[in-house]
């Protein structure tokens, strides 16, 4: 079905292009043949990562993007607006920087609130492709603990984004977690109090949720097998009943993750006598699993349109996909009519980004571990048009890229099961 789809929509965009462009010759500055067309399905994904003050939000952000602004472990990087990279390797550096021991970035003040949009960018050829954004929050955490009215406009921003998000990422403190292990009752009260706020602003959404626990380096003393370690932690944030509720709700329909990371990675940094993080001396900084949260959320969110698309609805759309490939495949009415109907059906779908699901869906194959084969395929668009070729390259590289995400989170959970929360666990 997804091959159909495909066809369908470079078909479409074919059928477009031959009646925009047909009339008139093209002119020097027009943009090329079907890039404003790839423009308008590029879509945007806002990720939104719900953490306490201190947590480790920040942190995380600049480790991410140092860890993906470039290509060398997957297809795909992060680009962003030259101010938004310039803070992001600033902080990456000033924590990196192991010449004084506590001189990490400071917390985030509420004024700093800020949307950043990162485009996820692969390489094929000569040519730079977007294939999607993502739209990230950076805030300060006090907007969720402290209820003064000086900074409502902030909080009021901060949760209609937890509305509109299409991910929730839970940031649960891992310095928290030491604490109570090392027998501070603060910690156990600190863990509460994040689950406590947490999960009701999670409880209620319908977009995938996930749970990463920060600063894991901290945590390496727990056991020598790492995921024991995570199985610890995961029976610890059990103990607490909204944790576990949410964990019994969700899991029977989409997928929840408790991914570990380290803005720093193990060795980097150390507790003192009185609790605080202190860097050590000459260490290197090699981050574990930070590319892994923002690597998930689009391939959590297909798996997550997929176990929704009940069978009624599975079967309307292949009955509708049969039926239109019995048209005249130059009859782009009936094409254009099919995505409508197919956009229609997903539509039904009570998710925030229902119009982005079928082209998500149109661009990924529903196994995409399974599809490798087909990457060869250059389908109907190679013999077609300019416009045509340029379609199908996107769709190609597009996959691929959506691939490549998967194989993150893939990578966690055979490396760490524990990683996937369910119901049982
Ligand atoms: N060991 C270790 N410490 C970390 C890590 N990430 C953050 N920290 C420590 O936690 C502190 C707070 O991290 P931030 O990223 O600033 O926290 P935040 O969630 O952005 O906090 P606000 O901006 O106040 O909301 C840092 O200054 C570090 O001392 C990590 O991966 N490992
Ligand atoms: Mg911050």
């Amino acid at each position: 079905m997804e091959i159909l789809l495909v066809i369908f929509v470079v078909a479409a965009i074919v059928a477009t292009l031959m009646a925009r462009f047909g009339s008139r010759k093209r002119r020097h500055d027009d943009p090329p043949p079907g890039e404003a067309e790839i423009q308008a399905v590029i879509p945007t994904f806002h990720v939104l990562a719900l953490g306490l003050p201190g947590a480790g939000k920040t942190l995380l952000l600049a480790s991410m993007f140092h860890e993906l602004q470039a290509p060398s472990r997957q297809s795909y990087y992060l680009s962003a607006a030259d101010g938004d990279v310039a803070r992001l390797s600033s902080w990456f550096a000033q924590m990196a920087n192991t010449s004084q021991a506590e001189d990490w970035p400071r917390g985030t003040f509420a004024s700093e609130t800020r949307h950043l949009s990162f485009g996820v960018k692969t390489q094929a050829g000569d040519r730079v492709h977007e294939v999607l954004r993502l739209d990230y929050l950076e805030y300060a955490g006090e907007l969720l603990t402290d209820a003064a009215d000086i900074n409502s406009d902030r909080r009021t921003e901060l949760f209609a984004q937890v509305h509109s998000a299409h991910a929730l990422l839970g940031i649960i403190d891992g310095g928290r977690i030491r604490q109570h292990l090392d027998g501070d009752p603060q910690g156990w009260t600190e863990l509460h109090r994040t689950l406590n706020i947490l999960v009701p602003h999670m409880i209620g959404a319908s977009c995938p949720v996930s749970f990463v626990v920060t600063k894991w380096d901290l945590l390496s003393h727990l056991h020598e097998d790492e995921n024991t370690r995570l199985s610890l932690v995961r029976d610890l944030l059990m103990s607490n009943d909204h944790f576990r509720t949410l964990v019994h709700l969700h899991s029977a329909q989409r997928v929840i993750r408790l991914i570990p990371v380290s803005a720093v990675g193990s060795g980097f940094a150390s507790l003192d006598a009185s609790g605080h993080v202190v860097k050590i001396r000459s260490a290197q900084a090699r981050p574990a699993y930070v590319d892994v949260p923002l690597s998930a959320v689009v391939p959590d969110l297909f798996d997550q349109v997929e176990m929704r698309l009940d069978a009624k609805l599975r079967a309307a759309l292949d009955a509708e996909a049969r039926r239109q490939t019995r048209l005249n495949s130059a009859q782009s009415t009936a094409m254009l009519a099919f995505q409508a109907s197919a956009r229609a059906l997903f539509g039904a779908l009570s998710l925030p980004l229902a119009a982005f699901a079928a082209d998500v869906l149109m661009g990924l194959p529903r196994d995409s571990r399974g599809m490798a084969a087909e990457q060869g395929q250059a389908g109907p668009a190679s013999q077609a048009s300019e416009a045509a070729r340029r379609a199908g390259e996107f769709l190609r590289v597009r996959r691929q890229v959506l691939q490549d995400m998967r194989g993150k989170p893939t990578m966690l959970e055979e490396r760490l099961p524990s990683s996937r929360l369910s119901a049982g666990k």
